[in-house]
């Protein structure tokens, strides 16, 4: 009997990191809008809302790296913008950037 339990954990633990993988890859961008940007300092201030990943559960302005330095080039202050970001080398990173429609 306690196997059997044991067996259904570690089923349920399985089928919730496949979720997760799901939702990491299927997961919507964020809104924000440009304040700064820094291209000497590869930096970009963004105004932005929830990111739950990254545990900011409410919007803020705040300082991000960003992957690819011409990314800065794709967009300018003041542009309403579409982005991804991650922890990368422990520091939160815009991975994909671009203008809102
Ligand atoms: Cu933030």
């Amino acid at each position: 009997m306690r196997k059997i339990a044991v067996a259904a954990a570690s089923i349920l633990v399985l089928s919730g990191g496949m979720f997760a993988n799901v939702a990491t890859a299927q997961a919507p961008l964020i809104n924000g809008q440009v304040t700064k940007i820094d291209e000497s300092a590869g930096k970009i201030t963004l105004k932005h809302g929830p990111i739950k990943k990254l545990d900011m559960n409410q919007g803020m302005t705040m300082v991000f790296r960003v992957q690819d330095p011409a990314m800065l080039k794709q967009v300018k202050v003041g542009d309403k913008v579409r982005f991804d970001a991650d922890r990368v080398n422990g520091q939160i990173t815009v991975t994909k950037i671009e203008k809102a429609k």
